[in-house]
């Protein structure tokens, strides 16, 4: 059976590029919920009924585990879904939040992200469950995903626009920064030139694929390595705009979709 992944659009893409790359056996459908993106400024119970729909659309594609790619979803609906659910639900907080706690040295740590997922306050919670000496500072920063989308990676207008977000969390000298937003990893380049080599950036979409990997492996859902003739092995399915979907993500994954 494959795994289902979702996001609100195209940045889960960073995440089932990670699962690819590690789990090259596993198949996968991927649902973007393009036409009712961004979740990132939408309230929770609104977050949760989009997701709860979208688990109930990846259920009849008999998937053995699902991966909530986006981190607003996770901060929002993760708990929501996991209740209600019978087979493996994963978010994207758990597992960066863990590897952050373990690798900051001076307990200093800070965390990107959209508006919902810095104000729901989850990545601070599950950070202090793991360390509860660590500070966490949280900065929103809206703008970034629009840039990502507009393609604009290796651009001076974005280092300035991730400099500036940055400066708020300067002077509090974190050591490890959490880029917790699907689009983030994308700008890894920018956030290291603006946030120096002393930081440690922690990818969550990187450490989501480990997490899956540990749990598919000690449930015994792992693929058995044998090719389901019937089934694609990739899938994507998107609520709007198929084309433009198609075109990012022909941009970052390391083979052409239709
Ligand atoms: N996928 C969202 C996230 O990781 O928070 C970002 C896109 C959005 O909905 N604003």
């Amino acid at each position: 059976a494959p795994i289902g992944v979702f996001d609100s659009g195209v940045g889960g893409l960073t995440v089932a590029r990670e699962i690819m790359r590690q789990l090259p056996d596993e198949r996968m459908v991927y649902f973007g919920d393009t036409a009712r993106l961004p979740y990132g400024t939408k309230s929770k119970e609104t977050v949760i009924r989009f997701s709860r729909q979208i688990v109930r659309f990846l259920k009849t594609k008999n998937v053995k585990a699902i991966v909530v790619a986006c981190n607003t979803a996770t901060a929002q609906a993760l708990e929501e879904l996991r209740k209600e659910s019978d087979i493996p639900v994963i978010g994207v907080i758990d597992a960066a939040a863990r590897v952050a706690s373990t690798v900051t040295r001076n307990d200093r740590i800070g965390v990107v992200g959209t508006t919902g997922t810095i104000e729901s306050g989850m990545y601070t919670r599950v950070l202090k469950e793991y360390n509860p000496r660590v500070q966490v500072y949280g900065k929103a920063c809206p703008l970034l995903v629009s840039l990502v989308e507009e393609g604009w990676l290796h651009d001076p207008v974005t280092e300035e626009v991730i400099s500036r977000y940055l400066k708020d969390l300067e002077y509090k000298s974190i050591d490890t920064l959490i880029l917790g937003c699907t689009h983030y990893p994308l700008l890894r380049s920018a956030f290291r030139k603006v946030a120096g080599e002393d930081v440690t950036l922690v990818n969550p979409a990187y450490e989501v694929a480990v997490e899956l990997k540990e749990i598919l492996d000690e449930k015994k859902l792992s693929c058995d390595g044998e090719v389901d003739q019937a089934g694609k092995k990739y899938e994507f399915f998107v609520s709007d705009a198929a084309e433009k979907f198609c075109d990012f993500a022909n941009s970052i994954l390391p083979y052409d979709i239709e």
